[in-house]
């Protein structure tokens, strides 16, 4: 126990200073499994895969899928510094709203959006009047666990926000190490990649479950102008 313990604070100490103070600085929202809020706990314990199965702590989290004006979608991949699924690629945004009351909020789902404006200036620098918050249109939420590696990983009850927006990007290294807008077919070049381990692709596990279940249909919608007609934000998908 105490040897554990003892690791565990050797391998913290390696970790990115700016990922650390983020770990214990945010505070997740902790919820059922029906997306009702029962308390809160750091990010830092939200993440450790020990405690997510020995409290069977889930938290809500948002993953942002913004297009631009040719219905191309913005990736990123994850820097080498972060401490879940580093270097992976993912959606353009991810994160989670915190225990605050800006961020709490779910009349008209202002809680996850403004979390959303919130992250992607701080990922990507883009400034929040380029992303007005009613712009974001939830279009369902899923629920997944994934670990990522022994020690750390995911539970979330994901909010899946879409926006087509023209926007200037300012990528922040602490944060992301590259960007790219893909076509759908350049995306299933990359997904072919990834499943080859081809150029070392890698996907992240929650994108691996919108494009399997969600994204080619719904980006119909994107493209036909009509993303409000594919929200459903009564369900809770169990992935
Ligand atoms: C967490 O994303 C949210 C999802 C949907 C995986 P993240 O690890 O990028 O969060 P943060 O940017 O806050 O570290
Ligand atoms: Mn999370």
């Amino acid at each position: 126990e105490e040897a554990t313990a003892a690791t565990a604070a050797i391998n913290d100490a390696a970790m990115d200073a700016v990922q650390r103070r983020l770990m214990f600085e945010d505070e997740c929202i902790l919820v059922d499994e029906h997306d009702n809020v029962i308390g809160h706990d750091s990010k830092y314990n939200c993440h450790l895969m020990e405690k997510i199965e020995s409290e069977n702590l889930l938290h809500r989290a948002f993953s942002v899928f913004l297009f631009n004006s040719n219905y191309e979608l913005l990736l990123q991949q994850r820097s080498a510094t972060k401490v879940t699924f580093p270097l992976v690629w993912t959606n353009t945004c991810c994160s989670h709203p915190l225990y605050r009351d800006s961020e709490l909020t779910e009349e008209n789902f202002l809680g996850v959006r403004n979390a959303a404006q919130r992250k992607l200036l701080d990922e990507l620098g883009i400034p929040p009047e380029e992303l007005p918050v009613d712009q974001f249109i939830p279009l369902g939420r899923m629920l997944y666990k994934a670990p990522s590696d022994g020690k750390w990983g995911e539970h979330e009850l994901d909010y899946l926000l879409f926006i087509v927006r023209d926007v200037n990007l300012h990528p922040n290294p602490d944060e992301v190490a590259d960007v790219k807008y893909v076509n759908r077919d350049q995306l299933k070049e990359l997904l072919r990649k990834a499943e080859t381990g081809e150029d070392g692709a890698k996907l992240s596990p929650w994108f691996r479950l919108v494009v399997d279940n969600f994204l080619l249909k719904w980006w119909d919608h994107v493209e036909k102008g009509r993303l409000q007609e594919a929200a459903d934000m009564k369900t809770i998908h169990k992935l």
